[in-house]
């Protein structure tokens, strides 16, 4: 048995063959179970491999991507002819011409980590076209800063879940607590206290009401309102309406703390409109009824009140608006600051909101400067891919995207995270080359020309650890390496070797080297603050984990509200903006200067849904991270008929004929995909749910529109901005229709490797 982050694994000498969760973890991870039998799993990548097309004809864009054999090489053959395709593409079209954008959630440790590694390297060589924002949080990474200086802050120093056990009396989730997303946060996460907080709360007398089309977003008991699914900033004004036209909104606290909240309101009561966003209002586009909302908003007046909004209501068009009007909502409340009350972003997103930070800065592979200045939203990439110079609006600039010739990839699974994949597979077929770095063969390693074996953190020696949890972790390699496989780290410095740039890459260290020297910088300086004495290096490694200290028992933003004066909000005001003047002064139509209720596109009171009339909830699964592990044995269990499960209410699988097992055809105009049929009571009529991260699987590959047998829910999303503000992902949402699949089931090849070929005759 071997520690392994904070679960250990035991091995048979080649791959995991048991798993156990961390002594200390009361409430530990399902997830882990997908770990036995990932070192060797048929889809590891065993050698460097280069699309035969390319081979054939060179770089240049092609349809070929995603349908095409493999050949694989010896890495002394393989490193010479990517680097010098790397050299090509800078000499003849500059750095910006690099896409390294990268984005991705793969692998837990501090140095390996595959993203600081392709930044650092690309950095080295002269730079590349980055990415900004996440797909996460799209929509509140941009609008948050205007409205309270910082984005950042709502999570990472958000109030504790022992604070909202012990002072919330009435807990208003927007979107749920969803324990599933808890098991997991980025760098690894060492306990789950979201279901004892909660559990503690509801102990103490208080209340828990979960807003959301799917009654499993919030377990155990709970009121529930499940208003249409895309209207909760409706609801969220009407509530506000309620507060402000019976006189029960804070005024003091709006007058010290916020400003704008006179203009908010003539939007608000229909004087600057004529539209009062009343609870009748509101019942006509969310359906709740005016009176639960009336004593909705009653009870949060008279309470301890904490709202909380989940990650998902912002990934969706007009995401701004959900975190802008909730944290509005709780200003007119007056909790901001106060134990117990407030504002919330994130809990049950992932297992960061509520628990405490670490006070200092965490040990970072350091990634060097960018000299190429040219960024763009991250989930643009298709965009920018389909329409180089084209003009696009992005947080108060009007900008062009750049014409990418080469895209760099690791750690990343664009298949799982982008929207209206068919877009994608034909804004993948411009560039003149694509390089995937990955374990798998993922869905993007099948449409890259060079794929790159990399180890899994199973098999490198690293160190964990993440800015809201104690545990510093070492994590020596499990078992060997598989095949042919290499660190990213030992890929990229035989790159730069080739390119004449080693030592500034490895800064002349092994990969043995740098976790040293990482860590005991970092020791001294923790040990200078005088807070803790972490261990040695050799201490640490020999120990396997440290305990840091956190900041606990926090409340989000008390320091603002004990002193505004002294600790005011990095906004241009200095206090919470609900009526931002920069926002505003950006002049988009489709982002006031204020919240307000937009009417989205792919909703079910919209022109839309009398083609596609059920509304698919599009989100996080519940048995892996993202796409990784597919293949494990929690996420195979979970799929019908060997398809990712899609959940309907009994009453519309009646009206269509369905029945629980069966294998359905999701659609839309954007595409298909079969999905196996789970029929469920708790979700809302006309709403359906399928989780993103089946590895995409098209029934012709040729074809980039082609239906995905295995329930890829992406290919059905709309690739379009949150709004001209943010141009965060909207994936969250899309209208769908639903009919049984009657044909032969076509065979599920998604976790199988491509097919392989003799090199081609020049
Ligand atoms: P993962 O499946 O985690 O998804 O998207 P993301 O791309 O992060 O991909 C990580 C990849 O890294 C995997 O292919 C894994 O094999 C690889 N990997 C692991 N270790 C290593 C390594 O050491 N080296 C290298 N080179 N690779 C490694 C997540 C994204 O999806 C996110 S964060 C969100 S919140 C979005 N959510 C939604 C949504 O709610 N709805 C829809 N429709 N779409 C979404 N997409 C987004």
């Amino acid at each position: 048995m071997a520690h392994y982050g904070r679960f250990s694994v035991e091995t048979d000498g080649t791959d995991v063959v048991a798993v156990r969760p961390a002594a200390e973890d009361g409430d530990p991870s399902p997830l882990i179970g997908n770990v036995p039998g990932s070192v060797t799993h048929p889809s590891r990548i065993r050698r460097p491999a280069v699309r035969r097309g390319w081979l054939e004809h060179g770089p240049g864009p092609t349809t070929l991507r995603g349908n095409d054999s493999y050949v694989e090489m010896d890495w002394d053959e393989f490193v010479p002819l990517l680097a010098g395709e790397l050299r090509r593409v800078i000499d003849r079209h500059g750095n910006e011409a690099i896409y390294g954008g990268s984005y991705g959630w793969g692998s837990a440790g501090r140095f390996h980590h595959a993203q600081s590694q392709v930044h650092r390297f690309l950095d080295t060589i002269g730079g590349y076209t980055r990415s900004v924002g996440n797909y996460s949080l799209g929509a509140t990474n941009v609008v948050m800063p205007h409205v309270m200086g910082s984005h950042w802050k709502l999570f990472s120093r958000s109030t504790s879940w022992d604070v909202i056990a012990e002072h919330t009396d009435l807990l208003v989730a927007f979107g749920g607590v969803p324990i599933k997303n808890t098991f997991v946060n980025h760098g690894g996460t060492s306990h789950h206290p979201t279901r004892d907080a909660l559990h503690r709360l509801r102990a103490r007398g208080g209340r828990i009401v979960s807003i959301s089309p799917l009654a499993d977003d919030l377990e155990g008991p709970a009121e529930r309102l499940a208003p249409l699914p895309g209207s909760d900033v409706a609801l969220m004004l009407a509530l506000a309406y309620v507060l402000a036209s019976n006189g029960w909104h804070d005024t003091d606290f709006l007058a010290r703390y916020t400003v704008g909240y006179d203009r908010f309101e003539d939007y608000l009561l229909g004087r600057a409109d004529g539209v009062p966003k009343s609870p009748e209002w509101a019942e006509a586009i969310t359906g709740i009824p005016a009176s639960v909302t009336e004593d909705l908003a009653r009870r949060m007046a008279r309470s301890t009140t904490m709202i909380t909004v989940t990650f998902s209501l912002q990934r969706t068009r007009h995401g701004e608006q959900a975190p802008w009007m909730g944290i509005t909502l709780a200003a007119m409340l007056g909790g901001i600051g106060v134990p117990g009350a407030g504002f919330g972003h994130g809990y049950g997103s992932m297992n960061e909101p509520g628990i405490g930070p670490v006070p200092y800065p965490l040990p970072t592979l350091p990634q060097g400067t960018n000299p190429v200045p040219t960024s763009i939203p991250v989930a643009a990439v298709s965009d920018m891919l389909l329409n180089p110079g084209a003009p696009y609006d992005y947080d108060g600039e009007q900008r062009a995207f750049p014409d990418i010739r080469l895209v760099h990839w690791a750690g990343g699974n664009p298949f799982h995270h982008h929207q209206d994949l068919g877009r994608l597979r034909e804004a993948l077929g411009r560039p003149d080359t694509v390089i995937v770095h990955d374990p798998y063969w993922t869905p993007m390693a099948k449409h890259a020309d060079f794929v790159v074996p990399s180890t899994t953190s199973l098999e490198r020696d690293d160190l964990s650890c993440t800015r809201n949890d104690p545990w510093l972790v070492a994590m020596p390699a499990a078992v060997p390496r598989f095949a042919d496989s290499r660190d990213d780290y030992e890929t990229f410095t035989l790159l730069a070797r080739e390119l004449g740039v080693e030592q500034e890459f490895t800064e002349g260290r092994t990969a043995a080297e740098w976790l040293r020297h990482l860590y005991e910088p970092w020791r001294g300086f923790v040990s200078a603050a005088g807070r803790v004495t972490p261990p040695t290096f050799d201490e640490f490694w020999r120990d396997g984990a440290f305990r840091m200290d956190t900041e606990d028992d926090l409340t989000l933003l008390e320091d603002f509200r004990n002193d505004p004066e002294r600790a005011p909000l990095r906004t241009p005001s200095g206090r919470l903006e609900i009526f931002s003047e920069t926002i505003a002064d950006f002049g988009y139509d489709d982002c006031a200067g204020h919240p307000r209720w937009y009417e989205p596109r792919e909703w079910l009171r919209g022109e839309r849904a009398e083609r596609f009339p059920l509304h698919l909830v599009a989100n996080q699964p519940k048995t892996r991270l993202h796409s990784q592990l597919d293949h494990g044995a929690v996420s195979r269990a979970s799929k019908v008929r060997g398809r990712e499960p899609i959940r309907m209410h009994p009453d519309d699988a009646r009206a269509r004929g369905l029945d629980d097992g069966d294998v359905v055809r999701v659609f839309n105009d954007r595409g298909a995909c079969l999905a196996g049929l789970r029929i469920d009571d708790g979700l809302t009529p006309r709403v359906a749910q399928l989780s993103t991260g089946a590895w995409y699987d098209p029934l012709d590959p040729a074809d980039p529109r082609s239906m995905c047998v295995h329930g890829n829910v992406n290919v059905l999303t709309e690739d379009r901005g949150t709004s001209s503000l943010a141009q965060g992902c909207t994936g969250q949402h899309v209208l769908v229709e639903i009919e049984k699949w009657t044909d032969a089931l076509p065979p599920v090849r998604a976790h199988r490797p491509p097919a392989f070929a003799e090199r081609p005759q020049k």
